[in-house]
């Protein structure tokens, strides 16, 4: 963990340090990437159950490649009542927040009696990567998967790849709660392939989300511009900015949420109480201790953990808005008023009693968000990301009189005749059939 003073000399050195991004370990993947999906778009099925053959130690036939309806149902008896209560409790509100969501059409006319405007529509088919094993988190794909429907894309293919055919019941009922149409087992960049181009048995999509180890981020690259695809994560990160008022356990307990993710996680806490921030240190070790995943939260917070020591809440504010973190807690007594100030960060939780994993799980906002500073101009998941616009513009002969002369004008300056003449010739037939107007 480093620890830095705004006061001190050397403060602006370690603070440029904190936003070099995290780099991932580099892993040659582009070539064995790109034979995999040139081997799923020449041989389709055929690749897929070879590779989820040598992969995932799941010999398969084509014919089971996709879920059954009986197996997902299965799956949601192997869920417990309290869990299934707790999947409905999130995917009410996530679906409820992304419905507030939805934007609506423009349409006017305007003063040369022109009508304008623009029409959202949904995708036709959205596939959605969900990692296996212990990355696979069935909010995630709530979070993925709801916006998609409530856009009012009709299909939605998951694909999930089930090591020795091991599946994690709460991820199928999720999809299942989400209102997922299809489920196949296969995972890895043949995945993206399979989704991106179409195989015998799996149709293809035209945008592609959802995390992925690095083959499958590489593959989702490689097919980006054939499909479109969601943007691809980096290490999770959190900045917290707390006043002494409180508890420094609860603190602790925020910033080691964020550790917990991976290694390369990385949370900040930023305080005006130096006393206060040495309170939370303390606690993060203590809290340390006992945490399951003590190890990878261990080496986040030893690796990428920050405490910053500023001089008021202000100056806490314009730091968070450097780092562009991908969530923002406000743990201070008028969290509205520093929101106020707030430019960059990808989601912010506001108030003592909102911590991020509120967020994580039942909040309604998505948890799918920009990382490693991405912030400064990106989004998170939304509606949006499953819908196009398309615009319009209708007219007749009195607002081509009004504004065709320009047209003209710019057309033959570009030296674009056939474009001159697509509105002159226009004009001119209004002049022979109007002559007087
Ligand atoms: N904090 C993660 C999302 C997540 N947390 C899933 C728990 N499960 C990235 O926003
Ligand atoms: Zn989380």
């Amino acid at each position: 963990m480093k620890r830095l003073d705004t006061r001190d000399p050397g403060f602006e050195a370690d603070f440029a340090s904190l936003l070099t991004a995290r780099e991932e370990q580099g892993q040659e993947v582009h070539k064995p990437v790109a034979e995999i999906l040139a081997s799923v778009r020449r041989d389709g099925d055929a690749t897929l159950c070879a590779l989820t053959e040598k992969f995932d130690r799941l010999p398969l036939t084509p014919a089971q490649l996709a879920f059954k309806a009986d197996e997902i149902a299965k799956a949601c008896t192997q869920v417990s009542p309290e869990l299934m209560a707790a999947l409905d409790v999130a995917a009410t509100r996530i679906e409820s927040f992304h419905r507030a969501q939805m934007p609506s059409n423009v349409r006017y006319t305007d003063d040369v009696g022109m009508t304008l405007g623009m029409r959202w529509i949904a995708l036709d088919a959205v596939g959605l990567y969900v990692p296996g094993g212990k990355a696979a988190y069935p909010s995630s794909v709530l979070m993925n998967a709801i916006p998609a429907r409530v856009a009012g894309v009709q299909r939605l293919a998951m694909c999930v790849p089930t090591p020795d055919g091991v599946i994690n019941p709460l991820v199928l009922a999720a999809a299942h709660r989400a209102g997922v149409t299809e489920i196949y087992r296969i995972g890895g960049a043949q995945a993206v392939g399979a989704m991106a181009f179409g195989t015998q048995t799996i149709r293809p999509v035209d945008r592609i989300v959802g995390p992925g180890n690095a083959f499958v981020a590489e593959a989702k690259r490689q097919v980006f511009g054939h499909v479109g695809i969601d943007s691809i994560a980096g290490p999770s990160d959190v900045v917290v900015i707390a006043d002494s008022a409180t508890d420094p356990r609860l603190i602790a307990l925020d910033l080691l949420a964020q550790a917990e993710h991976d290694e390369l996680a990385q949370a900040t806490l930023i305080t005006p109480d130096a006393a206060f921030a040495d309170k939370v240190t303390q606690a993060v070790t203590t809290e340390l201790k006992t945490l399951t995943r003590t190890a990878i939260a261990g080496a986040s917070w030893e690796r990428n953990g920050a405490v910053l020591v500023v001089k008021d809440l202000d100056e806490a504010v314009a730091l968070a808005n450097r780092l562009a973190p991908e969530h923002l807690e406000l743990m201070v007594d008028d969290p509205e008023a520093l929101f106020a100030k707030v430019r960059h960060a990808g989601a912010v939780f506001l108030g003592r009693f909102c911590p991020e994993a509120v967020g994580d799980y039942v909040g309604g906002p998505n948890h799918v968000l920009p990382t490693s500073r991405t912030a400064r101009f990106a989004s998170g998941l939304s509606v949006f990301d499953f819908m196009k616009r398309t615009t319009f513009l209708a007219g007749g002969p009195d607002a081509l009189r009004r504004i065709g002369p320009a047209g003209v004008a710019l057309a033959q300056a570009e030296g674009l005749e056939a474009h001159a003449l697509s509105i002159s010739a226009r004009l001119d037939a209004l002049d022979q059939t109007t002559p007087n107007a």
